[in-house]
């Protein structure tokens, strides 16, 4: 008896490995039906159209969170719910929980990719400076910043304009960090600061609502990469990233992504010309 006790232990041993094993799906799967549950999928967005926007009555819209709804809907997650959050805040945000996917153009960079769980490329854009009329200081670049000794930049806290103006060899002290664009765009109007730093479509948006003659874009930055963003995802949610890039894939294959993104001025092929595996392995 004793010797059928032990083969029967042994059995229920290998049958639990066997559903734990089992189990591994659908618990990956869980976040996703945790999103399911929820009725919604927080996301972290910034603010900055053309990438993210937010209307007065609350509406979220934007290229990236427009992805994003069309995407959760075909996965079964009815809707999205966004909250405003500096760049430099999104992924620990993202990490303590508090957003469930950032979708605000937050571009693909080695220190990112190693941090998040990035979707494939969804918007690309250049960057661009807002300058006063005529571009006194002659700023093509941001080591044209750092050169002059007396020059000021204003960049979003934690972004990439400001990470690239420091590597520039601006000095801390001169790069200012400006919390949204109409901020940025009043600061270079009262003389607070020389040039202000985003993507050249976000810059865009500001110049053509802020309708003053003396504003002039340099785009691009000489020197600066053409970025592009994914959806990050919180590590340990792969499963999810997962499912989000089949569905990226087949609106990108019909068409329905493009139809989505160009309207706000971003190209389809620009995202599809490139890889997630590229962009976090450039330099
Ligand atoms: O990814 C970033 O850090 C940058 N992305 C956008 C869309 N705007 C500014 C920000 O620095």
């Amino acid at each position: 008896m004793k010797k059928l006790g032990i083969l029967a232990g042994v059995a229920s041993l290998a049958l639990a490995a066997v559903l734990a094993a089992s189990n591994v799906g659908s618990a990956d799967d869980s976040k996703l039906e945790q999103l399911k549950a929820q009725g919604f999928a927080r996301l972290a967005i910034a603010n900055e159209p053309p990438y993210t926007a937010v209307a007065a009555d609350g509406k979220v819209s934007g290229a990236a969170p427009d992805v994003a709804r069309e995407i959760f809907k075909r996965l079964g997650v009815a809707d999205v719910a966004a909250s405003i959050s500096e760049y430099g805040a999104m992924i620990p945000g993202l990490q303590a929980g508090r957003f469930d996917v950032v979708t605000a153009g937050l571009f693909m960079k080695p220190e990112r990719c190693a941090a998040v769980v990035y979707s494939e490329p969804v918007l690309c854009d250049a960057e661009a400076m807002l300058v006063k009329k005529g571009n006194p200081k002659g700023f093509k670049s941001y080591e044209d910043v750092a050169k002059d000794t007396t020059a000021t930049i204003g960049a979003p806290g934690g972004g990439t304009e400001e990470k690239l103006a420091l590597n520039a060899g601006v000095p801390r002290d001169r790069v200012i960090v400006v919390p949204d664009g109409q901020s940025g765009v009043k600061m270079l109007q009262d003389g607070r600061i020389d040039a202000y730093s985003l993507p050249v479509l976000s810059i865009n948006d500001l110049v053509k609502k802020a309708n003053d003659p003396n504003l002039e874009v340099i785009a691009p930055v000489q020197g600066a990469p053409v970025y592009c963003d994914g959806a990050a995802f919180k590590k340990g949610d792969e499963a999810l990233r997962d499912a989000f890039d089949v569905e990226l894939a087949k609106m990108k294959k019909s068409g329905e992504f493009a139809k989505i993104i160009e309207p706000y001025g971003f190209s389809a092929a620009a995202a599809m010309s490139t890889s997630r595996d590229k962009l976090c392995a450039a330099k």
